[in-house]
């Protein structure tokens, strides 16, 4: 229940003000160039503090690589990072340490095991997506000998879609905006949410580039019902739409993808068919929910069963997708890489490659 993914397989750990959190990741082919770098860098992009639209919260995120790695190369065996947590201000939940703030996993976590780590919701918190990103970034490596690549950028927020979507330009856009056109009117609604106490849900939408034919297993491993349980696992995610977003509203003669010599001619299945990966671009789209944490007075129940109020202290992000995205990044990766791995032996031919 900890664990993701079969040959690519990752395993966290740890718990939001514990002493650590991190991963170990199974399955990882020897001779992998690490580029241990990389892995700061990703972790960066995902950490919180970084500018007005993300909480506050310094956490270093700094990881260490304990196993796995020798004189740059990855030797087969597991992989294990951990990144020690800091700036843990625990007593910002000590006055709700007995009740359940509304829209977190509190109420849940405490009626199915009866425990209650209150300190920011410890396992259930995203603090554990760090470990993800940590685990995807080591997906990437592997990713990058195949030249495919996955980038990720807002296309809505406050139910306002983008227009034209440029993936380069999210690259240098403070909120990863997809549309120059609305970056400004997102960030001002960001802005408006933070000041009134309140927090917004986003979309974020993702691209892979240069997948091969031929990813994803059927009838219970296909790439897009996995690809769809990656990111559902993430915190905060409500739905996730692979391929054209309108296909429902469309008719078949609309939403088929009709096929030419040079391939096909548009690319409304998200470059899935039949679970498996068509050569087109992986596209989809990851809805998250607002930041459950809004500094605003709420009605909720303790832990015995008592009408109260909750009025929340510390530092929370006014909204979660655009953190999310690079989450999102980290866990396309890591089923990108199982499914190649899963792929390749899937031929007979293939299997002769490599012992004869
Ligand atoms: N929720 C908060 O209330 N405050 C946060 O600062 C916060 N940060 C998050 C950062 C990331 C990267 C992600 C993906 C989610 C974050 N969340 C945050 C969302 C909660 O963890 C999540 O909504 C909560 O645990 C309940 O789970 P559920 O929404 O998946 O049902």
């Amino acid at each position: 229940y900890n664990s993701f993914g079969e040959i690519f397989r990752f395993t966290t750990f740890g718990e939001s003000h514990g002493k650590a959190i991190g991963v170990v990741i199974d399955g990882v082919p020897a001779g992998v160039d690490f580029d241990e770098e990389f892995l700061i860098q990703e972790l960066k992009r995902r950490r919180p503090g970084q500018n007005r639209f993300a909480t506050q919260r310094k956490e270093d995120d700094f990881p260490e690589v304990l196993s796995g790695v020798f004189e740059g190369k990855t030797t087969g065996t597991p992989i294990s990072i951990v990144i020690f947590n800091k700036d843990q201000k625990s007593k910002d939940y000590s006055n709700i340490k007995d009740i359940f703030r509304p829209g977190h996993a509190d109420f849940t976590y405490f009626n199915k095991y009866g425990i209650r780590d209150y300190r920011g919701g410890g396992r259930s918190s995203a603090r554990e997506t760090a470990a993800r990103v940590a685990a995807g970034a080591v997906a990437k490596m592997i990713l990058k000998e195949f030249n495919i690549e996955i980038e990720a950028g807002i296309v809505e927020i406050g139910g306002i879609r983008a227009q034209n979507l440029d993936f380069d330009f999210a690259k240098n856009s403070p909120i990863l905006a997809l549309d120059k056109e609305k970056e400004k009117i997102w960030m001002d609604l960001i802005d408006e949410a933070r000041k009134s106490h309140d927090s917004l849900g986003g979309v974020v939408k993702l691209k892979i580039k240069n997948a091969p034919i031929g990813l994803g297993e059927p009838i219970y491993y296909k790439l897009d019902n996995i690809m769809a349980s990656a990111m559902i696992s993430i915190n905060a995610v409500k739905g996730v739409y692979i391929g054209n977003t309108n296909a429902h509203k469309l008719k078949g003669s609309e939403n088929n993808d009709q096929i030419g010599k040079n391939g096909f001619l548009s690319n409304n299945s998200g470059g899935v068919l039949g679970g498996i990966s068509n050569g087109e671009d992986i596209e989809l789209e990851i809805y998250f929910k607002p930041t459950p944490s809004i500094f605003q007075t709420q009605k909720s129940i303790d832990i015995k069963g008592n009408e109260v109020e909750v009025n929340l202290k510390g530092r929370h992000d006014p909204i979660v997708a655009i953190r999310g995205a690079v989450v999102a990044e980290s866990m396309a990766a890591c089923v990108i890489a199982d499914m190649l791995m899963l792929n390749a032996t899937r031929k007979i031919e293939n299997l002769k490659k490599i012992y004869f």
